[in-house]
């Protein structure tokens, strides 16, 4: 469907120079010849971003005049990393551009590395919503993301004497990729109170009053599609006073402060992203974004459909809306209330009307971030929606209390309300409740999801409405964006670059596993992504480390069930072994970088140690003449999608090694993979199907199965815990002072030696130590290696986002492609 020449297209190089010198000298009102790197960035992204503005207000008049069913993504964060240099590849243009930019003096990757991260989310599922987005504009289907416009996205990290130290991360100057919509705006009401009244039908009414309003202006980012003239559109909102204006009169009296305090209070609302992963803490500030975001939302898209001038019942058809997660939960309760106090239909109608919309997806079973807020919380905030969740709940009850006559646990187990102290709103049983779909993101996460958690809710509802869609990712930024080597390797072999919108054809590249040369070019594009990997750790941390050696690497946010510490125990592990052994026992030792990064959330004391003690054993080990190039220890300030772009194809194995049962799916598993890069991994999340589709021999598992944890826990609780011996040595070592003040280091070791070490850490030490053994030893066979890389990356095909986007579109959105043949 891509006609020549396109909108988007520059017919030639000097084209795309002259829209270059233009913005140089118009937009920025500079001279070329005082134009340094930055400027030649922004020149290149105005350059693209006109052409996409073009396809963009097109795919917007096809997508109303169409009036097909859209797709509306809720989710509290998008992960988007850099847009230029994906806006270039998708459009076809980067080549035209690196020309073009070296004819005027300057390199292109120059240029790209000037933009700052787009990093609106925290991790996993943050990325996985700008996934989602690439993939629904490539794949054509008519889709908008919702989001909030933080003015500070995910902190920056500094590492200050091994210590983790947030930097806020203002990353809004020099942005091109948005637009401010100032005559989109919706003004958002919380506090006050609810009134109720008859109206002339004698119909009891309600109506919420006073309180106070804020502005919810619109930021529209524009989301091309790969190799399509589909543009879809991210709309970001931004929160401000509701006049606009600071107060004159106060300003007139004197009282300064105030005069502004409305405003600045106002605009908080949307001012910073909360950095915690996997954990919910309950604040208002977090509650006030939450309905900000999903008030202003579901204003847009109700104000959309009824321009069409379609009768109610028709809403579900035309509008599918997902729940990343349950951050937008009261999405279900604002439509609810829109429909029955604004638009005076029946609740029963309404209600249909509302679970035929929305769709759940599930991102975690862990218990700290099931999300509760507090019921005096939110009757103070959001008055009206409180009785509505009581009237769901209420209803949803007595359908309960028909099916399953005098079982009042089952009804206190599946009640929205907790009856604790305070009484608690359960935000995952209103998305359960309220929606016709819930997902997991990976098969033994959608199991686990209904045997544990949501189990009540299967018996109540029966098995349809839980389903799995296994998490994916997309091969236009992690395989082509990041690896363009490799991508144009294996495009020179299949023939074209149709792989990267049909990633199954990888399966063709099983037929070169024996070819020798194509092994060795295969081997050197890895060897040079590990020189650039080198580089960058050089610049980071002054350590050079030795590209031959083995890159061991684990990138995530810093958790305890994600298991850094694991890793960490088993660096220490295999210093003392390299420590112990000979002269001649050395000569056979692999040598080994292990690499980490990620984030600690703030207030997360235990992920904070972690961090500390990677960096404190790095400080002893590469200092360590005696161990020389055996073995590094590298801790990668900030990580981001930028940087995961770097280090992701460049990995010999990397680490995916949470306890058993609670890793979700994990993301960053499958872009190891896919870069032809090994793993070692329990059998968690997205693990499960890798294996299954890549092979038992091609990855390394290890540990404790899912099934056995809890019988596990169990026995530490009762006394049955015994420290593994070789991690014993391991805590002698730290607690000797080897790795600088025990002290600090306390917390860690005493959660696993005598708290019950939760995260099985000690029962898993053994098979993970054995498991590396393995590893090194497959390592010295480079042949075998490189065919299971081949073989792996061939076989991934199933874990592209748009499989992934095509399901949802099927199983939960009813939503088809827009054809875009004019
Ligand atoms: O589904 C995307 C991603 C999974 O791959 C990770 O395994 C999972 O930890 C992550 N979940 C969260 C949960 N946060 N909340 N709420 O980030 O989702």
């Amino acid at each position: 469907a891509w006609r020549k020449h396109s909108a988007t297209e520059f017919t030639s190089k000097d084209e795309f120079e002259r829209d270059f010198v233009r913005h140089i000298e118009t937009t920025l009102a500079r001279s070329l010849y005082n134009c340094d790197e930055l400027a030649a960035y922004s020149g290149t992204a105005l350059a693209f971003r006109d052409r996409l503005i073009i396809e963009w207000n097109r795919t917007q008049q096809r997508q109303t005049f169409t009036d097909q069913k859209r797709v509306y993504y809720l989710s509290l964060e998008f992960l988007m990393g850099r847009a230029l240099d994906n806006a270039m590849l998708n459009v076809g243009m980067k080549d035209v551009a690196r020309d073009g930019l070296a004819d005027l003096g300057f390199r292109i990757e120059d240029a790209i590395t000037q933009e700052h991260d787009a990093a609106l989310g925290n991790g996993g599922l943050g990325r996985l919503a700008a996934c989602f987005l690439d993939s629904m504009a490539t794949l054509n289907y008519p889709a908008w993301g919702y989001g909030l416009r933080y003015r500070y996205g995910i902190f920056k990290q500094e590492i200050v004497n091994g210590y983790q130290m947030e930097v806020p991360d203002y990353w809004l100057d020099n942005n091109p990729w948005e637009f401010p919509r100032h005559d989109i705006t919706v003004d958002i009401q919380f506090y006050g109170h609810v009134t109720k009244y008859q109206d002339e039908n004698g119909k009891v009414c309600h109506s919420w009053e006073s309180g106070e309003t804020v502005q919810a202006v619109a930021y529209d980012v524009p989301i091309p599609g790969y190799r399509t003239k589909t543009t879809n559109n991210l709309r970001l909102w931004s929160s401000k006073a509701s006049s606009g204006e600071f107060d004159f009169q106060k300003f007139n009296a004197g009282d300064y402060e105030s005069a502004v305090a409305d405003q600045q209070t106002a605009e908080t609302i949307s001012a910073v992203l909360y950095p915690n992963d996997n954990l919910e803490r309950g604040k208002e500030l977090r509650l006030k974004q939450q309905y900000f975001w999903c008030a202003a939302s579901l204003y847009d898209i109700v104000r959309r459909f009824k321009k069409t001038n379609r009768a109610w019942s028709e809403f579900p058809d035309q509008v599918a809306i997902q729940l990343n997660d349950t951050h937008p939960t009261l999405a279900i309760v604002e439509l609810q209330r829109i429909l029955i106090d604004v638009e005076g239909l029946e609740w029963d109608e309404a209600w249909r009307i509302v679970i035929g919309t929305f769709g759940y997806t599930n991102h975690t079973v862990l218990p700290e971030a099931l999300e509760k807020w507090s019921v005096p919380l939110m009757q103070n905030l959001l008055p009206r929606h409180l009785q509505i969740i009581y009237d769901i709940n209420l209803f949803f009850l007595q359908s309960v209390e028909k099916r399953f006559p005098n079982d009042r646990d089952m009804l206190s187990r599946v009640s929205i309300i907790e009856e604790s102290h305070p009484k608690m709103v359960r935000m995952a049983h209103i998305a359960i409740i309220g929606s016709h779909k819930v997902n997991g993101v990976a098969e033994l996460h959608s199991d686990l999801i209904k045997t544990t958690i949501f189990k009540d809710f299967v018996q109540i509802y029966g098995p349809d409405r839980f389903t799995n869609v296994t998490n994916g990712i997309t091969p236009r930024r992690w395989l082509h964006q990041a690896n363009p080597a490799l991508s144009a390797l294996i495009a020179e072999k299949l023939g074209g670059y149709e792989f990267l919108t049909d990633l199954t054809l990888l399966d063709k590249l099983e037929t070169f596993v024996d070819d020798k040369n194509f092994r060795r070019e295969w081997s050197d594009i890895k060897a040079k992504n590990k020189l650039r990997l080198a580089r960058l750790i050089k610049d980071l941390t002054g350590y050079s480390v030795n590209p031959n050696s083995l890159f061991d690497v684990q990138v995530k946010r810093i958790h305890e069930y994600k298991r850094q510490q694991l890793n960490i125990f088993g660096v220490i592990h295999r210093y003392l072994s390299i420590k112990a052994m000979t002269p001649e026992q050395r000569k056979k030792v692999v040598p080994r970088v292990s690499i980490f990064g990620g984030k600690a959330a703030p207030g997360y004391w235990m992920a904070k140690s972690i961090i500390y003690l990677i960096n404190s054993v790095a400080a002893v080990v590469n200092k360590d003449d005696d161990i020389g190039d055996l073995l590094k220890v590298i801790f990668i300030e900030d990580y981001n999608v930028s940087k995961a772009e770097i280090i992701c194809p460049a990995s010999d194995i990397s680490e995916h090694i949470s306890t058993a049962g609670t890793e979700a799916s994990g993301t960053s598993n499958m872009k190891f993979v896919l870069n032809g890069g090994l793993i070692i991994g329990t059998c968690d999340g997205a693990n499960i199907e890798i294996t299954r589709e890549i092979g038992e021999q091609n990855i390394f598992l290890f540990g404790n199965l899912a099934e056995d944890v809890e019988d596990l826990r169990h026995r530490h609780f009762y006394g049955g815990f015994q420290l593994d011996p070789q991690l014993k040595r391991v805590f002698e070592t730290i607690k000797a002072g080897t790795f600088g003040d025990p002290s600090s280091f306390n917390s860690l070791i005493s959660s696993i030696e005598e708290h019950g070490d939760y995260y099985l850490v000690s029962d898993d030490f053994n098979s993970y130590i054995a498991t590396h053994e393995m590893v090194d030893k497959e390592f010295q066979n480079q042949e075998e290696w490189l065919a299971k890389s081949i073989t792996s990356v061939a076989r991934m095909g199933f874990f592209s986002m748009d499989r992934v986007t095509n399901e949802y579109a099927d199983s939960i959105w009813n939503v088809e492609p827009l054809d875009i043949a004019d």
